[in-house]
Parts: C-alpha cells; sequence; structure tokens
C-alpha cells in the first residue's frame, strides 16, 4: 500500500520524452481486456501477477475506458471539495481497485532488443507487471508513463497485468472541477525500440519575421539527419541549425513542412511549424504579431465513455473550434490526449498546455497544508511538469507552458516554473494563481469583471511587475445553463487595450454523461457529496449540439466584422494575421424576411487589423420592413470548413415598417351574461380576460413578470442571487386584483394591481382593449406601486392558447435565442420552427427559448389556422408545452411533460442573463429595474390559408 499513499511520483518508468510514432514496430494493446473490481486493495486478489492467475470468470472491460462508466462502481462529481477526508497523503481504505489483465502475442516479426511499454494515461494510479515482473508505478493520472519490458518479452502468451486504485495520494493532486473516472483511459502500446534509433527529439523552428527565415535546430542522438523534402532538405546533420525561407505557421495558417528524421536504425515522420513566442512591449507575440486569444477551456469529455475520449471526437471538438472562430483552447486542467494537440497542430489553434494539476480542496480549509508549498510533494510536482513538457514539447501550437490550475501558491510551484524556464526558454509561463506574478511571464486572472479588465487596459493595476506583462482571462464568461450574458463588453475591451489579450470561456462542454432519456450529473449517482449540476457549463451540450451561447461567442468573435458604415458597408478584418483574400462577400435584401434581390459584393482585400467602406449594392424597391445582410464567406474549402462557410456577417436596415394603419374602432363592448364580446374577442366579465380569440378558445393575456431562473439566475457571485431576491419578493406568486372592468364606452378598460403576498409593493396594470378590422389591440400600461426591491427576471404577458397551434413563425430576432446581454448572434429575419424546435434543451431545466425584437409572430395548428400577434413596433416571445413553473421544478429534461396548451410569453423585457454562476452578474445596461412601462399588441385570429 506504501505507493499508494507515497506522496512522491511512481517508480520504474523511463525518463520522459517526446510523444511521436516512427517506423519502429509498435502493437497496440487497446480492446478487451479481463477486469475485476475489488472494493479495497486488502480484497484484491493477492496473486494477480502471477502469469497463470486464472481470471477466466472475470468480466471483459475496454481498454482504454472508465471502469465507473461500464458498470462496475458509479461516477461521482465534486468541483472543489474530496469526496475523501483531507488527510493528506492518505486516502480511504475503502479504495476501489480495478484489477486489468491481457494476454498478448508478439506480431511474428516483432524485433529482439529494447521495447517500451506505453501508458496515455491510468487515473489515478497503476501498479504493472509483465509475465509476473513487476515494471513499476505510474501516477499522474493525465500523463504517458513508458516501462522497459524488452528483456521480458515473448513471442506468445504475455501477460499483462496493471493493478489502478482510484485513489492515491496523486488524488490529492487532481481536484480538477470533473467527474471522479478510474481506469486506464488513454492508449496502452508496446513500442520496439530499436538499437541506434531515435529515443527522443526536439525539434526547435524558430521564425524570424523581420528576415521571413525559419531556423530549424533538432536536439537529438547522434548520427540523426534530416529531410524536409519540400524545402529541398535532404540528409542535413539534425543537430545544425539550418535557415530556411518559410512560410510561417500561425493559428490562422498552420503551415506544417513534412519532413523525417532517421538514423540508420528508424525513421521519425515530422511535421515542422515555424513560430517564434516573445513577449515585448508587455505583450504576447507570435511571429512578431500581438495575439487576441478567442479561447476555450476544454475537458476531454464524451457523454458515453468520459474521459476516454476517441480521436474522433477530438476531431469533433477542432472542427467545432475552428467552424465557430475560436482560435486558442487551454486544455484545462491537464494535458490532453497526444491527438489532440497534434490536430491543434494541423488545423491551427493556439494552446496553453496545462499540467496535471489542482489541489482546489486545500482552498475551504485556509490552504492548510497545502501541497504547493509543503516539501514532500515538491518531486511530485517537477515530475508532473517534466512529463508535460517532455511529451508535448514538438507541438507548434504549443504556445504556454501553464503549471496547472487552483493550487494556491507555494515554493513548489516556484520550482515547476524555474525547470519549465531552463528546459524551454521558447514558451511563457503561464499560473492564474501565482497573483503577484512573481514566477509567471503572463498576468492572467479568472472572471475579472469588466472593470476590472478595464483598470488592467489602461494600466492602474496597482503592482508594479504585473503592469508589465501581458494580461488574459484564463477563465471568463461561465457557460453555464442559459448563457454567458455580456461577452461583448469584454470583447471591446480586448480590442480597445493591446495588453489585454483576450481568454478562455469557461467552458466547452457540458460534462453530462449519458442516461436514459437525459443526461445526469453530480447527485444523480447517489454521491454523498456532490456538486450538482456545476458540471454543466459548457458551450455544446454534452453530445456535442452548439448551445445558443457558442453561437453568440461565434458571432462575437467572428474575424470579419461588417456594420453600417459612414459611406455604406464597413468591412473590419479582426483576423491577427491574414488578409480577407480568401473571403467572398455577398449581400441578400430582404422585403419582410422574404428575399428579394441578392449579389456579389466587391470588397477590397482588407489587410489584419485594418477596415474599409464600401458602397451599398443597388436594389430595387420594397414595400414592408427590408434589411441587407452581407456576409463573408470562405471561397474555397478548407480543412474544417466548406467553401461557403461564413466566417462574418452584418445587417444593414434599408427602409423602416411602412406606418400601420390606424385600428378602425369596432365597438362597442356588448355585455351577454358574464361575458363581455369586443370585436374578435370574448372576455370574462368578472376579471376582463380574454377567453377567446376568433374560434379559438384562450387563456389570457395577463402581467406576468416571472421566468424559470436560470443558472446564472441563481448564482451568487458576488453576493445574494438575483432568483434569491426575486423569490424573497415573492415575483413567483402574484396576485392580480382586478380593480375596474370598464367596457362602457369603445374600449374595455381592465385596470388590476398585480402584487406578491405578504408585500406592499406592487404593479398596476392596465390593459385596454379596442376591438379593429379583424383583431383587438391590447395596450398595456404598467406603474409601479411603493417600493419595489432589486429587479424583475421579465416584464410582459402570459397566455394560454390551444395546444394544437404547434408551429411558430415570426418576422424578427433569430433564428435562435436571445436575451438582452446575449443578442448579437440574431439577425432580422423570418423564420418558422415547431413549437418544440422553440425549446433550448439546458441539461438542468431553466428559461430559454426567448425569440427576441419580433414584430409579428403566428402560432398555428396543422389545419394552419391560429392566430398572430403583431408588436408596436416589437416585443419578446417564447411559446411552450409547459409552464414557467413545470420548466422551474423540472430537474432533468426529460421530466418536462407536455400538457394540452401551449404556454405563450409576449414580453416588453428580459433581465439579462450575466454570468453570476461563477463570475460577475448581469451588467447595469441589462438589469430589468421595474419602472413605468407601456407596450401596445394586436391580436388576430389567424385564417386557413391567409397569408400572415
Ligand atoms: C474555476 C476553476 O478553475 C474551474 O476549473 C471551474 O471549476 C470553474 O471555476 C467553475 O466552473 S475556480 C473558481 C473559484 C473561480
Amino acid at each position: 500500500m506504501a505507493y499508494v499513499e507515497d506522496p512522491g511520483p511512481g517508480y520504474g518508468s523511463v525518463a520522459p520524452r517526446a510523444a511521436f510514432g516512427s517506423d519502429a514496430p509498435a502493437l497496440s494493446l487497446t480492446g478487451a481486456w479481463r477486469f475485476r473490481l475489488s472494493p479495497s486493495l486488502a480484497a484484491a486478489p493477492p496473486d494477480v501477477a502471477d502469469p497463470d492467475f486464472d481470471d477466466s470468470g472475470w468480466d471483459e472491460l475496454p481498454v482504454p475506458s472508465l471502469w465507473q462508466l461500464h458498470g462496475h462502481g458509479r461516477p461521482a462529481y465534486t468541483n472543489v471539495h474530496y469526496p475523501f477526508p483531507v488527510d493528506p497523503p492518505h486516502v480511504p481504505s475503502e479504495n476501489p481497485t480495478g484489477d486489468h489483465r491481457l494476454r498478448f502475442d508478439l506480431p511474428a516479426a516483432w524485433p529482439a532488443g529494447s521495447a517500451l511499454l506505453r501508458f496515455d494515461g491510468i487515473d489515478s494510479c497503476g501498479r504493472i507487471w509483465l509475465n509476473g515482473t513487476e515494471l513499476g508505478v505510474t501516477k499522474g493520472s493525465r500523463l504517458p508513463a513508458e516501462f522497459e519490458v524488452g528483456p521480458l518479452l515473448r513471442p506468445d502468451g504475455n501477460v499483462l497485468v496493471v493493478r489502478v486504485h482510484q485513489w492515491s495520494a496523486g488524488s490529492y493532486l487532481e481536484d480538477q472541477d470533473m467527474w471522479w473516472l478510474s481506469g486506464i483511459f488513454r492508449a496502452v502500446t508496446l513500442l520496439a525500440r530499436p538499437a541506434g534509433g531515435i529515443g527522443d527529439y526536439w525539434l526547435h523552428a524558430d521564425y524570424d519575421h523581420t528576415t521571413g527565415l525559419g531556423t530549424v535546430r533538432v536536439e537529438t542522438g547522434p548520427d540523426v539527419l534530416l529531410d524536409i523534402p519540400s524545402l529541398g532538405v535532404a540528409g542535413h546533420p539534425a543537430g545544425e541549425p539550418l535557415d530556411l525561407p518559410v512560410e510561417p505557421w500561425s493559428a490562422e495558417t498552420p503551415r506544417l513542412y513534412d519532413g523525417t528524421l532517421s538514423t540508420v536504425a528508424e525513421r521519425v515522420p515530422v511535421r515542422i511549424g515555424f513560430r517564434t513566442v516573445t513577449i515585448e512591449d508587455g505583450q504576447l507575440k507570435v511571429n512578431g504579431r500581438r495575439l487576441l486569444l478567442r479561447g476555450v477551456n476544454r475537458h476531454e469529455h464524451d457523454p458515453r465513455t468520459g474521459r476516454a475520449v476517441s480521436r474522433e471526437t477530438a476531431l469533433a471538438d477542432v472542427l467545432l473550434m475552428k467552424r465557430h472562430h475560436v482560435n486558442a483552447v487551454r486544455t484545462s486542467h491537464y494535458p490532453p490526449d497526444p491527438a489532440f494537440l497534434e490536430l491543434c497542430d494541423e488545423y491551427g489553434l493556439w494552446v496553453i498546455d496545462e499540467c496535471d494539476l489542482e489541489t482546489h480542496g486545500f482552498g475551504p480549509l485556509g490552504w492548510d497544508r497545502n501541497p504547493s508549498s509543503e516539501p514532500m510533494w515538491m518531486d511530485a510536482y517537477l515530475d508532473r511538469m517534466r512529463r508535460t513538457v517532455e511529451r508535448d514539447k514538438n507541438r507548434p501550437s504549443v504556445i504556454l507552458w501553464s503549471l496547472g490550475n487552483e493550487s494556491h501558491t507555494g515554493d513548489n510551484l516556484a520550482r515547476m516554473a524555474d525547470w519549465v524556464r531552463e528546459r524551454d526558454p521558447g514558451r511563457p509561463v503561464h499560473y492564474e494563481g501565482d497573483h503577484d506574478c512573481s514566477y509567471v511571464d503572463v498576468h492572467s486572472r479568472m472572471y475579472a469583471t469588466p472593470s476590472e479588465v478595464e483598470r488592467i487596459g489602461l494600466g492602474e493595476d496597482d503592482d508594479q511587475r504585473r503592469r508589465v506583462l501581458p494580461f488574459i482571462l484564463c477563465e471568463y464568461a461561465h457557460a453555464m445553463g442559459n448563457g454567458p450574458g455580456g461577452l461583448l463588453e469584454y470583447r471591446e475591451l480586448f480590442e480597445r487595450y493591446p495588453n489585454c489579450q483576450g481568454g478562455f470561456v469557461w467552458e466547452w462542454i457540458d460534462h453530462g454523461l449519458a442516461a436514459p432519456g437525459h443526461f445526469a450529473y453530480g447527485g444523480d449517482f447517489g454521491e454523498t457529496i456532490h456538486d450538482g449540476n456545476f458540471v454543466i457549463d459548457g458551450l455544446l451540450f454534452p453530445d456535442r449540439t452548439p448551445s445558443p451561447g457558442l453561437t453568440e461567442f461565434a458571432k462575437i468573435i467572428e474575424p470579419v466584422r461588417i456594420d453600417p458604415g459612414p459611406d455604406g458597408i464597413r468591412v473590419a478584418n479582426h483576423y491577427d494575421f491574414v488578409d480577407t483574400g480568401h473571403l467572398t462577400f455577398t449581400w441578400v435584401l430582404e422585403d419582410e424576411g422574404i428575399a428579394v434581390a441578392q449579389g456579389v459584393l466587391d470588397v477590397p482585400v482588407v489587410h489584419s487589423g485594418q477596415s474599409v467602406s464600401v458602397p451599398l449594392p443597388s436594389w430595387p424597391p420594397t414595400r414592408g420592413e427590408s434589411w441587407l445582410t452581407v456576409s463573408a464567406s470562405l471561397s474555397s474549402g478548407t480543412s474544417w470548413a466548406p467553401a461557403g462557410h461564413v466566417v462574418g456577417w452584418g445587417q444593414l436596415p434599408v427602409s423602416p415598417a411602412p406606418a400601420r394603419p390606424a385600428p378602425v374602432v369596432r365597438g362597442p363592448v356588448f355585455r351577454t351574461t358574464g361575458r363581455l364580446i369586443l370585436g374578435a374577442g370574448e372576455f370574462d366579465a368578472v376579471t376582463g380576460t380574454l377567453t377567446t380569440l376568433g374560434d379559438h378558445p384562450v387563456r389570457g393575456p395577463r402581467l406576468d413578470v416571472w421566468r424559470a431562473t436560470t443558472d446564472n439566475d441563481r448564482g451568487s457571485s458576488p453576493g445574494p442571487s438575483e432568483a434569491s431576491q426575486w423569490r424573497a419578493a415573492g415575483l413567483h406568486r402574484m396576485q392580480h386584483r382586478v380593480i375596474e372592468v370598464d367596457a362602457d364606452g369603445d374600449e374595455l378598460l381592465v385596470r388590476t394591481r398585480v402584487a406578491p403576498p405578504a408585500q406592499p409593493f406592487g404593479l398596476f396594470a392596465d390593459y385596454t382593449w379596442t376591438a379593429f378590422d379583424g383583431g383587438l389591440q391590447l395596450r398595456v400600461d404598467v406603474t409601479p406601486d411603493g417600493e419595489f426591491p432589486g429587479t424583475l427576471p421579465r416584464l410582459g404577458l402570459t397566455m394560454a392558447v390551444p395546444g394544437t397551434f404547434g408551429s411558430a413563425e415570426w418576422f424578427g430576432g433569430g433564428p435562435g435565442e436571445a436575451y438582452p446581454d446575449s443578442r448579437q448572434a440574431v439577425r432580422i429575419g423570418r423564420f418558422s420552427s415547431s413549437v418544440d424546435g422553440l425549446q433550448t434543451p439546458y441539461v438542468y431545466p431553466q428559461e430559454n427559448g426567448n425569440r427576441t425584437d419580433v414584430r409579428w409572430a403566428r402560432l398555428t395548428n396543422p389545419a394552419g389556422t391560429g392566430i398572430r400577434v403583431d408588436g408596436d413596433p416589437a416585443f419578446d416571445f417564447t411559446a411552450r408545452r409547459w409552464t414557467a413553473a413545470a420548466l422551474e421544478t423540472a430537474r432533468h429534461t426529460d421530466e418536462l411533460e407536455s400538457g394540452s396548451l401551449v404556454h405563450v410569453t409576449l414580453d416588453a423585457a428580459q433581465h439579462g442573463l450575466g454570468t453570476a454562476a461563477c463570475g460577475p452578474g448581469v451588467l447595469p445596461a441589462y438589469r430589468l429595474v421595474p419602472r413605468k412601462t407601456s407596450f401596445t399588441l394586436l391580436f388576430r385570429p389567424v385564417a386557413s390559408g391567409v397569408a400572415n
């Protein structure tokens, strides 16, 4: 047991080296292994390493895998807290122990001599035997370990045994915010190592942007030759620097030169990207250019296999990132599978490669006994850093090394930084937890507010050292549930202040686990201690469907921006390197959302950081509200998107809606028993609420201020959450008192006071109904009464229509949802969707699906009849098959049940989203403070076959 609780690194492995393939024989040992889970080491079979041990009764388990996702034990999620007593370096005696056994034969031509057995990742501690001989122990779950096995191999019947412990001293260093999962979760490979082969190499490929010359220099063993056919390099002694005219590598132009390193015994294919990372003038630069990091934090996650992520999944991530204009990744909070970084090289992404280190659980304990400052952990810290750097040193995409995450500060971290700087002067060191930046090269923060970022941008940081460093947000814009709101404000700061070089949204993907009918999160597996749905905070849903948050982020960071300009259309190039020569600009004119003309726009080539104004095209006259949409798209396909992929778009208003004819008053109001009739509407005479519109039974509309609270509404950083304030005020249970129903004239006036129980404050709501040809006009006048505390979730109307009204069409903002501080991605157009399709399936149900700036919307049944609502000029709407209360109560998507009605909200305003789930709340401009508000809507029954 000693090795499990030893705070030091494992033992028995060879020195860490780069991850690379070669023409030397290799045997993948992935596939079906024998597996047995024991509740503790004491309960595990003592003779498991014996090659003759009988494992025929054991289960089979795929390797790589995490055993909790294959019916052995259960997943568990905590964010900060350790799920075991904090008693370092001790771990529970009830330490689930998974024995893995594999019998394998060598391929016929396997050479004698040295061979390495390589494990790319074992969580959390593995003890390994081959043919009865112990090889050693590995810790550092997301780091490779290689063991010399040459002399032990036999042609047939090799028996490899790996005993994996769920908990080890290493678990104290692996308190990342993610599922606790165990097993051999990355590849296992046997590598023949020919005598005179290439044991390790470090290919330095620098680029001098002043001369256009690349310099290649390889640190490796003796007698290694370098070939780069496309540069005419053949048989060059690898150790001798070579200057070559080259195209540099960047995330925008990921130019890789294929080459080989060879000795008489081995050939290693290499992919060379020339780039030089510097910090100059307080800015992080590559090849002489300031970078703007439009990044995301990426955990490795698959809803079925957890952190065992295939190359296909890694590629899916890279393609999704590229297509959404993401240019940078922080590998939170451990080195990813090596395949991911190869893909970053190939497709072009800037990478902060982060060491497998986090001790966050010491935070709630005041950082007492935090491993970062305890000498007994020093070797483990250095070992982890060394294995990170050595493995990934040949990746041009990696531009910064990160020491880890949320491990406070201490000597061990400082020593890691010293080691990195000595070993790799070519890449700056990042670590957010070094608040005074005494051992890092980049000032990094998480979740800083826009005003804090502004202070740093202005050079008003009170720390001298920090003031001269480039500044990044290694985490910001917490993408939990509906959000993040407020991205635009950050973009403006990154563009205004050269030292503010962007950041990384937290985080890329929701870590939901596939369960029947829904995705599971913390607490769904009977954990005694857990952090619920805090693990559901990504821009992608668990199945990698982009969420509205990703669509919004993509729009915010689009590399080409198109806006109305002084003389027409302004096109701005926000790429860091490339010009717009690879793009085609097109325009389309829409008359009330219907395309009436289109063409190609002649835009001169715009260089990085520049903009031009081009004249408007000419177009035919339009009748209704018209918009010109201009898009920049790829002229030809790339490795990551087809031709036509849009990289930027903008809209220009062309002509406003024609003045609406004044409603023809068609009063008076008729009274029949218990009912009032006004034009196309029938009302309850006592409450004054609309009960029928045309032939359709309806309920409401009436004033409503509640929304099913979002994770951000419930977020409490800083201070009490909006949701708790709304609840305390009673906004979820407002009562409607009818003051007066005045049906005497042409109009129907219903005066009410809407207020929560137990409170003195409320809202007067006056509804004034007028009939007009074919419909009804409703003006709502809302006046706060008394001292109204805080904000409102929303302000508008809720009504119910028949459940058969399952189709929506609207002219306004779309196609997706939008909120006041997350609305850049919607454009004005004509859209249609089923009511079901209007819902955004947030893993943890909450307010969603709001369509904004809507001029008119129709809800119709399969026969084409229904209702149409027009705004004056616009409104927000949602339509769903359940109430806001049901949405609020549900904990998983499959708990939402369709009723017999469609519930519709028609709003004058929504409170913003913010990112208070972790970070700043809703910014002042987007807070919905109760004030006197009037809005007008027109309601009409829609007859079948009638356009609009
Ligand atoms: C921050 C962590 O670094 C990250 O791993 C994640 O947990 C995130 O929070 C929230 O989802 S740390 C926090 C104290 C700001």
